[in-house]
């Protein structure tokens, strides 16, 4: 699978060793996609060449202690705080974090048979993901008790709340986004992510920043920016310097993962599962 991931990364390699005007070479990671029903659609030149992509190096500006033990699956500010939700059977949690520790202020456990996935603030709620027991669950976002569930349908992986649109966004490893209602968690609509055309697989945290997704792509050392509109990807930020991969224990498993975004004081963070380091990041596009 892992030759699946590659487009994303190599076409930011290629967009920038390609001379002006020519088109990138077509990575060998592509032949892959063939295999998806849903990929392997030709982009057309001109659309190709027309794409504006930016690209964006996550920059540390802080750093924060992050739990080695923590799975990362969610990452959100709410009520002034940092909460985390975290994965594994037997190890999911809510956390509500203490910044300066990384150390869990307050916690509640998932039931020891789920596999924590996303999870998100709406109100006086916290909305958490499992990855494939079809249970999404619904907590009191002070005490973090669990006060209710609904059901999922497929995979849960990341989610995230748009508040212009009043509406979840969930993603479950595929190129396509969900929108669920707030109140209901029915389905509401989809979204097809595409980069240049092609779909993006593997979407995985999910945050909204400032009118747009930013999404985590599993086994990708970068996170693409979604127009919450069309799907297009304008962006992607290089997170791969934050912390490199060789340094991980289980390079395979310990990815980037881990979005949130503070919207009162435009804070970024960033991690990833079972990473020693929170990030408070700038974002710098490369020239
Ligand atoms: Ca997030």
């Amino acid at each position: 699978m892992a030759g699946y991931l590659l487009p994303a990364l190599l076409l930011l390699t290629a967009c920038q060793e390609a001379p002006s005007g020519a088109e990138p070479a077509a990575p060998e990671a592509r032949a892959g996609e063939a295999e998806d029903a849903r990929g392997g659609q030709a982009l057309p030149p001109r659309a190709a060449a027309q794409a504006p992509l930016r690209v964006y190096d996550a920059v540390p500006v802080r750093r924060f202690p992050h739990e080695r033990t923590a799975f990362t699956q969610g990452l959100f500010f709410a009520d002034g705080a940092l909460f985390e939700s975290t994965g594994k059977r037997g190890a999911s949690r809510i956390r509500r974090i203490d910044l300066r520790t990384g150390r869990a202020a307050r916690e509640a456990a998932l039931p020891d048979e789920i596999f924590g996935e996303g999870a998100t603030a709406v109100g006086d709620r916290i909305v958490s993901l499992s990855w494939r027991a079809g249970r999404g669950f619904v907590h009191d976002l002070e005490t973090l008790e669990r006060e209710g569930e609904f059901p999922i349908e497929g995979e849960g992986w990341g989610l995230a709340y748009d508040p212009q649109a009043d509406r979840l966004i969930l993603s479950d490893g595929t190129p396509r986004l969900r929108f669920l209602d707030p109140e209901t968690y029915e389905e509401t609509g989809e979204l097809l992510v595409t980069l240049r055309g092609e779909p993006v697989p593997l979407l995985n945290e999910l945050e909204w920043v400032e009118g747009e997704i930013f999404a985590n792509v599993w086994q990708q050392e970068a996170i693409v920016r979604i127009d919450p509109e069309s799907g297009e990807v304008g962006g992607l930020i290089d997170v791969s310097a934050l912390y490199p991969a060789a340094m991980r224990e289980d390079p395979r498993d310990d990815v980037a993962n881990g979005i949130a975004y503070e919207p009162g004081s435009g804070r970024l963070f960033l991690t990833g599962k079972r990473w020693p380091t929170l990030f408070e990041v700038e974002l710098r596009e490369r020239g």
